[in-house]
């Protein structure tokens, strides 16, 4: 069966399994009651005592988070633990601007690799690997989750970030990296990038581990044949640490969720309802190992299947569909999370009206990313040096609100489509 990374845990038997979860949520409810006063009021106001909770059984007595409360709590209502035991912070984009921040421990640090770890097993990886991390490395958790996860399996690790191709082509080539981790959109940008300079009989990769955006079968295939590769999806998000919540074994039919730190849950988005096995709705993550950061019942906004036929890789883990599409509006554009209220924020700041339109494709397993945005009517006879110098300074301004450039273009007055219905802000061209 290969070589296993925490194979008891990964092969547990279910039951076993859930009595470990039932431990494990007991003693998280009453951390964060005893620590969390904003999630504890929550808790008063539903009604629920941490001895309402006696297993996995009661979770739906908990009341449930979202991105909301976070912003809410933000930066620090939500820390459970001293800040003086936390020694590290990520964060990702929020709603209306204001950012996600995420709190670890050591030892959430630590669980969080082994997480990882886990992913990068089931990819292959021995201690005899070389592995090539472009995710990027900052406040953003790619790169952070994969490195540390990449130094558990003992891999010859390789912090390269993302970005500027010809070095990682040149390391890719001359260390002999032989695992890939990064976004699907950049992985196919490099395998592109090999192919235009004839590299294949020069690079090494076995396998990719791609993941924090979405991802069809049809990129997988073209990834895995440009590279000769066979290419893994991995998932997760800033507010459960990050990569490594699931990740697919060979079999490539849906991520294995690490159970024994996260227990999963599908709800009707719009009920709140917990849906049977098998349905498709909203997936919903608990962290009953987590001390810096624990969030109870917090509403992913990913809509996903979860299923619990046995797999043939061995590992007993609940397994996750990819992700189908979000119950909020949240775009994923070369992997980083967009609002549209972000982009509104921006313009209403810079003067103009919320008409605008944001127009994504992927061109060449590329994300494209423009905005269309009404110009004031004064700005009608403005010459096109000034029209060009406007729209500038709004391409500064959103780089600034959300990380990541976006064309922008400034049309004449009314004459984006008025809707009668919800203002249609996003058209997305992408086939994922
Ligand atoms: O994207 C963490 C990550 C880094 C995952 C590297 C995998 C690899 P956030 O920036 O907080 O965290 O974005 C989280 O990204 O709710 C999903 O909507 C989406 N997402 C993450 N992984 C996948 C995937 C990271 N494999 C949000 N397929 C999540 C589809 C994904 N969507």
């Amino acid at each position: 069966m290969g070589n296993y990374y925490q194979k008891e845990i990964e092969t547990m038997p279910q039951e076993q399994l859930r009595a470990l979860q039932d431990q494990r949520l007991v003693a998280q409810v009453k951390h964060v009651w005893d620590n969390v006063p904003y999630y504890r009021k929550k808790m008063e106001e539903k009604g629920v005592t941490p001895a309402d909770i006696q297993g996995v059984a009661d979770l739906y007595k908990l009341p449930f988070l979202s991105k909301d409360d976070l912003r809410e709590a933000y930066p620090y209502g939500l820390l459970a633990v001293p800040k003086k035991d936390c020694v590290r912070i990520h964060s990702t984009s929020g709603t209306t601007g204001k950012r996600v921040v995420a709190f670890y421990t050591q030892h959430d640090i630590d669980l969080w690799d082994d997480c990882c770890a886990r992913a990068i097993v089931a990819a292959g990886g021995t201690s005899e690997d070389v592995c090539h991390i472009a995710y990027g490395f900052g406040l953003f958790t790619g790169g952070a989750g994969l490195n540390g996860g990449s130094h558990k399996v003992g891999c010859l690790t390789l912090p390269m970030s993302s970005g500027n191709t010809d070095r990682q082509l040149q390391f890719m080539e001359d260390l002999g990296s032989t695992i890939l981790c990064c976004t699907p959109s950049y992985a196919a940008y490099l395998a592109e990038s090999i192919h235009e300079r004839g590299l294949q009989d020069r690079i090494h990769l076995k396998a990719g581990i791609f993941g924090a955006e979405a991802w069809s079968e049809d990129m997988r295939h073209d990834i895995e044949n440009k590279l000769g590769i066979k290419a893994y999806d991995i998932y997760g998000l800033t507010e459960t640490s990050g990569p490594g919540v699931a990740f697919e074994c060979a079999e490539q039919t849906g991520m294995h969720i690490n159970e024994d730190h996260f227990i999963a849950e599908i709800i009707d988005p719009d009920t709140g309802e917990v849906l049977p096995e098998g349905s498709k709705g909203e997936l919903v993550f608990t962290a009953i190992t987590k001390q810096a950061f624990p969030l109870l019942r917090y509403r992913t906004r990913d809509i996903c299947v979860l299923t619990r036929k046995p797999c043939s890789c061995g590992r007993t883990h609940v397994k996750m569909s990819k992700p189908m599409g979000r119950s909020d509006d949240m775009l994923i554009i070369r992997g980083i999370n967009v609002f549209p209220s972000q982009i509104e924020t921006v313009l209403l700041q810079q003067g103009y009206t919320a008409n605008y339109q944001i127009i994504v494709d992927r061109v060449n397993n590329s994300d494209t990313f423009e905005v269309l945005v009404e110009m004031n009517p004064e700005m009608f006879s403005d010459s096109l040096a000034k029209i060009t110098a406007a729209e500038k300074e709004l391409v500064s301004a959103l780089k600034a609100m959300l990380g990541i450039a976006a064309k922008v273009k400034l049309v004449t007055p009314k004459s984006i489509t008025r809707s009668e219905g919800k203002a249609v802000r996003v058209i997305d061209k992408r086939k994922i």
